[in-house]
Formats: C-alpha cells, sequence, structure tokens
C-alpha cells in the first residue's frame, strides 16, 4: 500500500507517469506507428501526464522523435516525452538462444521488464509489443494498471495442434515429427508454454487486439473476452483517398494486383481468374482485349524472381501473355500511377490475416476483388448497409467478380467506390486514437 500512497502524492502534484514498453521504438514499420499514435493520443486526452518509452535503442531522443514526425505525423515536445534505456537487451533477440526459443525469450523479456521497472515504476504500464511475460511484474510488483496491443499471439492453439499432428512446418524438423517422443515432449511443452502464456496475460487489465483474427486467437489463449477490445491500426490512407481516377473511355481496363512476389500471395490463381474470364468471353473478344491484369510488386531475392520468372512461363502457358502485364520493384510514383489508372484491384491470398494493400486499394478509389478468407472476409469488404467490394474463392467466381465490375454503370461504380473509401476510415489513425481513449480512459480516470 505504501507505494500505491507515495505514487498518488506524486501524481497529483505532477501528473501521470505513462510507460510505454517498447524496446525497438525508432524501427519506423507498422508496430511503431501503433506507439506513435498512441502517444498522441494520450497526450491530446491527458496534456498533463508525462511518457516514458522504455527502449533499447541507442539513438538519441532528437533523432527518434524527429523519425516519429517524419514518418507518422506525430509531434512531441522533448519535455513531456522520456527514454528509459534498458541494457538487457540481448535477452530478447531470438538468435540468442538455440533451445526452447519462445519461452527463453519470454523468460528473457521478464529480466528487461524488471529492469524496466527498477529504472521507472509508472502509473500506467503499456506494452506496444506484446512482451506478455512483463504484464506480472508490472501488475504485482510496480501495482499498476496494465494495458497491452496486441498484434500477434506469441502461442496459438493452431501451433499446438500442428505438433500434435506431426506436421513439418518452417524448419523441417522432421526428427521431432516423426519421433513420437518427442512429438510428444514437444506438444508438452508447447502446452505448458501456452498455460503460462495465459497465466501472464490474464494480468493485463485491458487487452487491445488489431483485428478478427488476433482477436480469435488472443481469446482462444487469454480467455478474457470482455477485457479485449478490438482496435485496428492506424493506416495511413489520407493521401490515397485524395487521388481521382485518370481512366479514359478508350484506355484498357486495367485490374491492378498489388503483392510482394511471395507464393503465399497466389498469383497464379489470379492467372487462372484469367483463364476463365477469358472462357466467359468467347463471343465478346473486343471486350477480352481491353482487360488487362497489372501485377505490381516487390522481389526481395533471387527465389522472388524466379517465381516472377515461373508466373510468366504459366501466363504464357495459357496464353495470356497479352493480357498479363508484370511491374517489378516500380518506384512509388509509378505505383500511384498505376491506381490512377486501373478500373479494379484484385487480392487471391488465402487467410491473410488483414490486407493493408487491400485497405490501400481501397481508399485509391479502385473497386476490389479479393480472397473469401482472413481479413478481407472478416474486416475489410462489407456487404452492407452499402457492398464495398467483392469476395471470391474459385478461378471462375473471380472471373464472374471481373465481368461483374466490368458492367457495372457508372452511377453504382461511384457508390461503390465512395463506400469503400469511406470505410476505410475505420482504419485511420483519427478512428484508431478514438478507440484506444476510449478503451483507456476508465483506467486513466481512475488511477
Ligand atoms: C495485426 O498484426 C499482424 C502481425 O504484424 C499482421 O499480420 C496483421 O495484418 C495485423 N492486423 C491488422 C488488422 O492490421
Ligand atoms: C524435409 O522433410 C521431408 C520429409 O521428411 C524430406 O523428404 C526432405 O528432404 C526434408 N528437407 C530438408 C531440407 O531437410
Ligand atoms: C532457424 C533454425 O533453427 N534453422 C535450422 C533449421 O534446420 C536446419 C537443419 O535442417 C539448421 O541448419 C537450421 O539452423
Amino acid at each position: 500500500m505504501r507505494v500505491k500512497e507515495r505514487k498518488k502524492e506524486r501524481r497529483e502534484k505532477e501528473g501521470l507517469n505513462v510507460a510505454f514498453f517498447h524496446p525497438y521504438c525508432n524501427a519506423g514499420g507498422g508496430g511503431e506507428r501503433v506507439l506513435w499514435v498512441a502517444i498522441k493520443a494520450v497526450l491530446t486526452r491527458f496534456p498533463s501526464s508525462t511518457i516514458y518509452i522504455y527502449t533499447v535503442e541507442t539513438a538519441d531522443s532528437k533523432t527518434i522523435l524527429d523519425k516519429a514526425q517524419n514518418q507518422f505525423n506525430v509531434l512531441v515536445k522533448p519535455e513531456k516525452l522520456h527514454f528509459v534505456r534498458l541494457s538487457t537487451q540481448k535477452l530478447i533477440e531470438a538468435k540468442t538462444y538455440s533451445y526452447f526459443t519462445l519461452l527463453m525469450q519470454s523468460l528473457g523479456s521478464m529480466v528487461l521488464g524488471m529492469e524496466a521497472l527498477l529504472k521507472l515504476n509508472p502509473d500506467i504500464f503499456i506494452d506496444t509489443t506484446g512482451f506478455a511475460f512483463t504484464y506480472p511484474i508490472f501488475r504485482y510488483l510496480a501495482q499498476c494498471p496494465v494495458i497491452c496491443y496486441i498484434h500477434y499471439p506469441t502461442i496459438t492453439a493452431a501451433m499446438m495442434r500442428r505438433v500434435k499432428h506431426r506436421i513439418v512446418a518452417y524448419n523441417n524438423s522432421s526428427i521431432i515429427a516423426r519421433n513420437p517422443l518427442f512429438t510428444w515432449l514437444k506438444l508438452i511443452y508447447y502446452k505448458i508454454f501456452g498455460w503460462l502464456y495465459g497465466v501472464v496475460g490474464r494480468c493485463a487489465d485491458v487487452v487491445m487486439v488489431n483485428g478478427t483474427w488476433t482477436e480469435e486467437h488472443i481469446n482462444d489463449v487469454w480467455g478474457v473476452p470482455y477485457a479485449t477490445h478490438k482496435v485496428y491500426p492506424p493506416c495511413d490512407v489520407t493521401e490515397l483517398k485524395k487521388l481521382r481516377s485518370l481512366v479514359k473511355e478508350s484506355d484498357p481496363i486495367r485490374i491492378l494486383s498489388v503483392a510482394q512476389f511471395r507464393p503465399e500471395k497466389d498469383h497464379p490463381l489470379m492467372l487462372q481468374a484469367m483463364y476463365e474470364l477469358r472462357n466467359l468471353l468467347v463471343k465478346n473478344e473486343m471486350l477480352w482485349n481491353k482487360i488487362k491484369l497489372v501485377l505490381v510488386g516487390s522481389c526481395r531475392n533471387r527465389e522472388d524472381e524466379e517465381l516472377v520468372q515461373n508466373l510468366k512461363d504459366l501466363a504464357r502457358h495459357l496464353s495470356l501473355e497479352e493480357s498479363v502485364q508484370f511491374v517489378v520493384n516500380a518506384p512509388y510514383a509509378r505505383l500511384l500511377q498505376l491506381y490512377q489508372t486501373s478500373t479494379a484491384a484484385i487480392h487471391a491470398m488465402w487467410n491473410e490475416h488483414f490486407g493493408i494493400g487491400i485497405v490501400e486499394c481501397m481508399a485509391a478509389g479502385l473497386v476490389t476483388i479479393a480472397h473469401r478468407s482472413g481479413g478481407p472476409l472478416l474486416d475489410i469488404i462489407q456487404s452492407s448497409p452499402v457492398r464495398t467490394g467483392f469476395l471470391a474463392a474459385e478461378p471462375e467466381e473471380y472471373a464472374r467478380a471481373i465481368l461483374e465490375v466490368v458492367a457495372l454503370s457508372t452511377e453504382d461504380r461511384r457508390k461503390m467506390i465512395e463506400a469503400a473509401r469511406d470505410s476505410v476510415d475505420r482504419f485511420s489513425s483519427v478512428e484508431f486514437e478514438k478507440a484506444f481513449i476510449r478503451v483507456t480512459e476508465p483506467l486513466f480516470v481512475m488511477t
């Protein structure tokens, strides 16, 4: 109790100390956007509070703050934000451990959490990276409310099932998959880890998840649905929403795919859809000749390049070379131009967790056809009150959807595009800030 009272006295004099746990706060990815926009939300709603970030970054404060401003458009006054530098960084890196990586990393994060607590005991603890093993430390030792934002569960029930069914996943650890004793031991290890993960996860007072997929998995392993809230991460769609279509009557009807050239993106499905489309249009060759599939994406390495070559071969095999165009590693300006000169967007990946690329195409004003699974089905494409896009799963279904898009009247198309553009506001920074404050405010006020 003494800790609590001392904290209370200080708080009344100086305002809340809000600490974010985000070891790599300067990384500049989607997770960091969540961190910085959340900081902005807290400072806007509770201007007297002071922000602390637990970090292992070595860059100086000014560099990090400048990056936050340039990249995420979040301007924070230096006197409102302090960095608490942690030194036990090695403990949370996967490469430090050769065995029991998940468990060791998690225990490592507890040491890092202890270091954090010893350096600063906050009034509110917010984890934006998913290191759940730090929550009991802050809940019980620091006695402060714990808030977390989860992008991805550390372990899922599906992982446990995979071991059980001895599926050789990722690293082809086939010795383990083939040997029943090893399978059993690994299963026990996952079970124990899953149980521990549940115990520490339930130490959070408020859990935010970044989408329906994560929500389902977190509910599976933590089982606190009343404390779990879906808060979509902030996406930056304002600029895309300003784009105006430059498609002319005489232009080809371009169907755009924006996806890295990786196997799971399932580009072959798009080519098969085009093949089916030609079958549907045997009697309307003029229309068929106008429709072009444009595949835009980046290649990270040689394997990706090989994939592109295979796709080109497949296109030739299906006699589609006149109808498919590849745009590899295009600069952003070219992508913007393609957004403006395309009519529809296509997405084919099965069970994508979310699909930021689809959101961006919708914001850019394209009629979208996405795979009927995962994020597009659960979070992104809506069919009511107004339809915001199409869903498909089989090549022929895609082909019919393309025909439907082509056949839309100008008025219907305009309505659908407008509805789609309005609907992506659910994923904007403004909505994120509102939801973040709505969900966490009671803890700030009560503390
Ligand atoms: C949630 O985070 C995961 C992991 O970064 C990502 O794959 C997924 O697309 C995200 N979901 C949303 C709704 O952004
Ligand atoms: C992966 O496992 C399969 C089946 O056990 C085996 O045929 C293959 O050689 C393995 N690959 C590697 C790289 O170990
Ligand atoms: C990340 C990892 O553990 N990779 C291992 C996968 O398995 C091969 C042998 O089959 C090892 O060489 C890798 O180090």
